[in-house]
């Protein structure tokens, strides 16, 4: 089965001939971007609904309607309500305008309020993982997430345990530990492994 081509983490910023033919694929120049023969996809949500109509027979949602929903909000937590805080024009501007310490602890801030809502969303539904012991659409969403909560952000999962119970669940799937962003194939030496 032919895989599509996504391009998901290190290098923006770092080549300007190499961001000059990525703002040709996503003009917004964020990451990830799917590409598959002609269709070019921007935006994970996207991506990913794209993925679950092209690939059915593994699908990213389970079959009654409720938990599609419950999946539907914890990915849009994740994608609207937190991790767009975390971008860099926004740290770079709140470190401009309040200090060098601010950048992170503003972020954290908005991760937390945004992991007290999961919390609180997935209670009722969690198993093995977000909403249940098999990995759904939500997962996909928090697992990035957490990992920069924790590595990045270096966010106390102390506060939140339903997640960093899941997230180590995650952390037993080759699959989530080949996405992590340095063993991405564009990671730069001293990231990777
Ligand atoms: N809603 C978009 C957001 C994409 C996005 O913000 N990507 C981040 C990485 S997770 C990015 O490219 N950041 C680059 C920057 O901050 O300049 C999605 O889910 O794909």
């Amino acid at each position: 089965m032919p895989v599509p081509a996504l391009a998901t983490s290190f290098g923006i910023g770092t080549d300007a001939e190499a961001n000059k033919e990525f703002l040709k694929l996503n003009p917004v120049g964020f990451v990830p971007v799917l590409v598959d023969g002609d269709v070019v996809l921007a935006d994970s949500f996207a991506i990913l609904m794209y993925l679950e109509e092209k690939f059915p027979q593994h699908s990213l949602l389970p079959k009654e309607l409720h938990g599609r929903g419950i999946n539907y909000q914890a990915a849009n937590i994740v994608c609207s309500s937190i991790q767009p805080y975390q971008n860099i024009s926004i740290l770079k501007f709140m470190k401009e305008k309040l200090g060098p310490d601010a950048d992170f602890a503003w972020a954290r801030d908005q991760i937390r309020r945004g992991f007290a809502a999961l919390e609180k969303l997935l209670k009722d539904y969690s198993g093995k993982y977000a909403t249940g012991d098999e990995v759904f659409l939500a997962d996909l969403f928090l697992a990035p997430q957490i990992d920069g909560a924790i590595r990045r952000f270096k966010v106390d999962m102390d506060e939140f345990p339903l997640l960093a119970r899941i997230f180590e669940a995650y952390l037993e799937l080759p699959a989530f530990r080949d996405a992590m962003p340095e063993r991405q194939p564009d990671a730069p030496a001293e990231h990777r492994d």
